[in-house]
C-alpha cells in the first residue's frame, strides 16, 4: 500500500485492508474503492444490502477488486466482509461520516459509514486511483438564496454545500457517479466544481446526467464517447500532479429511469417539506432521498439501485483501462 501523498500517512496506518485488496494493490491490480453511507443512509433495507453486494459483483466482473469503505473500532476498513456489509445495512444509529467527522468517529470507536468525501481521501491513503458512488452531494438549493415561503417563515441561506466538492478539489482520485444527486442545485455545483478545478466528464452524452433521470438540463463540460476516452482523461490529468479529482459521469440506463419530470416533482415537494420540518445539515440529504422514495412509491429506489450498479461496473472498468 502506497499512499498517493505523503501527507496522508497518519491516515494510511489506521487502514485495515481485506487481504484480497492488499494483494490486489500490492501486485498493481485494479481495485475500486466504494462508499457505505448509501447503504446505511441513502437507501431502504434489504435494498441496500442487496445493492451493495450487486455493486461489488459489478466491480468484479468488469475485472477489478471492490474495497468498500467503513470506520469501526478505531480502524478505517477498506473492503469489508458479509458481517460487516450486513451490520452496516440493519444497525440502527450508525454514523455518518465525512471528511469533518472522520476524526471523531475514529476517536470514539464506533460503527461509521463513510460518505463520498470520506471514502475518497481513504482511497488515496490506500492508493487506489478510482471511486464509485451514486450521485455526489453538491451545492444544496437554498444554499445561496433564501428558501421557503415568503413572509417570517423564508430561511436565510443555509450554506449547505456538500464537502464532497472540497474533497474533489483536494484529492487526486477518479470520482465514477450518475451526475449530482438530483435533489441538489446541479448547475450551482457544476460552477463549484469548476471554480475549484474539477474536470467533469461525461461518457456517451452531451449534458450532464441528472442522477435518477438521464438529463439535467445542464450542458456537459467536457463529454467522451466511451469509457477507454474517460480513461485517458483520468490518466492525463492524475498524472499532471494538479492534487484534484476529476468527476466521471455516467447517464442511469435508459430502461432504468425515472422521467425528470416526475423526479422533479417530487424532489420539489420533498425540499419544500424538509424545510418546514426545519431538517438541515448531514440530516438533510438522507431525508430528502428517503422522502422522494415515498413520494414515488419506490420508484426513485429503483432507479437510485440501478445507478449504482452500472456506475460500479463502469468504474471496474475504467479502474481496469488505468
Ligand atoms: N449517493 C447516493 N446516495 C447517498 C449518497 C450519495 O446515491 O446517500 C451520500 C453520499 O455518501 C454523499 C452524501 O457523499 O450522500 C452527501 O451528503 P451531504 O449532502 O450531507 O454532504
Ligand atoms: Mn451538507
Amino acid at each position: 500500500m502506497q499512499p498517493i501523498h505523503p501527507a496522508l500517512a497518519g491516515l494510511a496506518a489506521r487502514l485495515a485492508l481485506a487481504d484480497e485488496v492488499a494483494e490486489a494493490l500490492a501486485t498493481s491490480r485494479p481495485v475500486v474503492a466504494l462508499e457505505s453511507t448509501l447503504i446505511s443512509h441513502g437507501l431502504p433495507y434489504p435494498q441496500n444490502v442487496e445493492v451493495a453486494r450487486a455493486a461489488e459483483a459489478a466491480v468484479r466482473e468488469a475485472g477489478a477488486v471492490p474495497a468498500t469503505v467503513a470506520v469501526e473500532r478505531g480502524v478505517v476498513l477498506v473492503g469489508l466482509d458479509e458481517a460487516r456489509l450486513g451490520a452496516l445495512a440493519t444497525a440502527s444509529g450508525v454514523r455518518k461520516v465525512s471528511r469533518p467527522t472522520l476524526a471523531g468517529a475514529l476517536a470514539d470507536g464506533i460503527l461509521g459509514a463513510t460518505t463520498v468525501s470520506a471514502s475518497m481521501v481513504v482511497a488515496a491513503a490506500a492508493g487506489i486511483r478510482v471511486f464509485a458512488t451514486g450521485g455526489i452531494g453538491g451545492v444544496h438549493r437554498g444554499a445561496f438564496e433564501p428558501s421557503g415561503p415568503p413572509g417570517p417563515a423564508r430561511r436565510p441561506p443555509s450554506l449547505d454545500v456538500s464537502v464532497d466538492l472540497e474533497e474533489l478539489a483536494r484529492t487526486p482520485v477518479a470520482v465514477v457517479c450518475a451526475g449530482p444527486k438530483a435533489i441538489l442545485d446541479v448547475p450551482a455545483t457544476l460552477e463549484i466544481l469548476e471554480s475549484r478545478g474539477v474536470p467533469v466528464v461525461v461518457i456517451g452524452a452531451d449534458e450532464v446526467p441528472g442522477f435518477v433521470s438521464r438529463s439535467s438540463g445542464v450542458p456537459a463540460p467536457q463529454s467522451v464517447v466511451d469509457v477507454a476516452g474517460a480513461a485517458r482523461l483520468a490518466r492525463t490529468h492524475l498524472g499532471l500532479g494538479l492534487g484534484s479529482g476529476l468527476l466521471v459521469c455516467v447517464p442511469i440506463p435508459a430502461g432504468d429511469e425515472l422521467p425528470r419530470d416526475e423526479a422533479e416533482a417530487a424532489i420539489a415537494r420533498a425540499t419544500l417539506e424538509a424545510e418546514a420540518t426545519g431538517v438541515h445539515g448531514p440530516a438533510t440529504t438522507p431525508w430528502v432521498l428517503r422522502r422522494v422514495a415515498e413520494l414515488t412509491d419506490g420508484r426513485s429506489v429503483r432507479a437510485n439501485v440501478a445507478l449504482i450498479i452500472n456506475n460500479a461496473r463502469v468504474a471496474g472498468v475504467l479502474a481496469a483501462a488505468l
